[in-house]
């Protein structure tokens, strides 16, 4: 399914006034601030977060699983609702595939249906915490970090594998997450875990093309919950490090300990040029991964200071592999996945309003309050108009979850799929 243009500036038809008056209002008022709009605009349009195709269908929980009907089936199914998604946002231009859930059949056919739909590839993912249909070897004690070597040479090569199909797709980016970890002390040694996944790591990094990326994603507990291999930006950094300049850091918002100072790890990895890569989520207890700035929007704007001071600052380190790693348990996956696009230009938006000279000068000057108030004047500006105005100019929707409901999206898809489908994936 393929939402006509036309469509969408039908339902915008209806709220355009409002939308230019709150605009024009919000415009002058950041003029006269010193802010030149049309930058901002610009850098919102440019702003493209990739789709994963598992947060496409609902996700569920070890208690069970609640269908959202009409859920994508195939690859193509998938990148057709990443297509809504973008039409809709204008910011979800890329898809990031998980193999083996996603492997495409018809590799021509599946480019030439992304590309009509303006999405990319980004970041391809591999699997190594199931166990895969005709494999000799089980993932059940680990992965890269396993003591058999016959079973870190089959995940070595699945990650092998993934490259090239990520080759033929045109990514750019092998994201490795490992569930690799122990349930009880004693199970594992830590130092050989760590020296295994290094060596394994090392062996994939050697088929990493010349213009691609190596993103090492951590995460503290779960599925294992007394130790995991990567647990930290510390032991991803060290494995990036000894892989070699390709080789990045991944962030993933919810796979930290419970307060830990998030934009403290962005900014000193942006530093050190390797931050490679990140997964927007958001979260109360644990790696929730619930809608993105549902639960800590102001975290989410000072993780984005950190982000725009990072790109402003920091050429060392290459363009960011933005992705949204999320679950949809209650809501339906579009729906939440267009408040998660919107949340995370939203506080893009707010952090591009920081007054980062006079931040400075309060800061050298221990201005504490000063400083405080600069951070905070940006994040309570209302930038929704903004937003809106940066889709409406590229042929989006001045309000995607209206657009969406209004065009009655849902029933196309049930209609076209059916009720009971289900996604493949997490
Ligand atoms: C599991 O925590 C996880 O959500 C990781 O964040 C990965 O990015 C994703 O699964 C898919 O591999
Ligand atoms: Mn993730
Ligand atoms: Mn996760």
């Amino acid at each position: 399914m393929k939402i006509q243009n036309q469509h969408i500036q039908d339902v915008n038809k209806n709220i355009i006034e409002d939308h230019n008056d709150s605009f024009d209002f919000l415009a002058n008022k950041l003029t006269k601030n010193g802010h030149d709009v049309n930058t901002i605009l610009s850098k919102l349009a440019e702003f493209q977060v990739a789709i994963p195709s598992w947060a496409l269908g609902a996700g569920g929980t070890r208690f069970g699983r609640f269908g959202f009907y009409g859920e994508p089936t195939t690859l193509e199914q998938k990148i057709e609702d990443v297509g809504i998604l973008h039409s809709l946002t204008q910011t979800a231009g890329a898809v990031s595939l998980h193999i083996p859930w996603d492997v495409p059949q018809d590799y021509n056919a599946v480019s030439e249906l992304a590309s009509s739909l303006d999405i990319k590839f980004d970041a391809v993912n591999s699997n190594t915490f199931q166990d895969q249909k005709d494999v000799k070897e089980s993932y059940k004690y680990g992965s890269l970090s396993n003591t058999s070597q016959a079973v870190r040479e089959q995940a070595i090569q699945h990650n092998i594998d993934v490259i090239k199909i990520g080759e033929k797709l045109g990514s750019k980016a092998l994201t490795v997450w490992l569930a690799d970890g122990s349930c009880f002390p004693g199970q594992n040694n830590f130092q050989t875990a760590f020296q295994n996944t290094q060596d394994s790591l090392k062996s994939i990094y050697k088929d990493i093309p010349e213009d691609w990326k190596m993103l090492i994603e951590y995460k503290p507990y779960e599925p294992n919950f007394y130790s995991t291999v990567i647990q930290d930006w510390g032991a991803s950094l060290m494995l990036a490090n000894e892989c070699g300049e390709k080789a990045y850091t991944l962030v993933d918002l919810g796979h930290h300990l419970p307060n830990s100072n998030i934009e403290q790890i962005v900014s000193i990895l942006s530093l050190k040029g390797k931050l490679g890569g990140f997964h927007f989520n958001d979260s109360k207890y644990g790696d929730d991964d619930l809608t993105v700035g549902s639960i800590k929007p102001y975290a989410l704007f000072l993780i984005f200071n950190e982000l725009v001071y990072g790109m402003a600052n920091n050429p060392q380190n290459p363009d960011l592999a933005w992705m949204i790693d999320a679950s949809h348990n209650v809501k339906d996956p579009l729906e939440d996945l267009i408040q998660s696009l919107e949340a995370i230009q939203e506080a893009y938006a707010k952090a591009l309003l920081i007054d980062q000279k006079a931040l400075k000068e309060a800061q050298l000057n221990n201005d504490v309050v000063k400083c405080q108030e600069i951070l905070q004047g940006a994040y309570r500006t209302d930038v929704r108009p903004l937003i809106e105005k940066a889709r409406l100019d590229r042929g989006g929707a001045i309000s995607p979850i209206k657009a969406y409901r209004e065009l009655d999206l849902r029933n196309y898809l049930i209609k076209e799929r059916g009720r009971n489908t289900v996604a493949t994936g997490l």
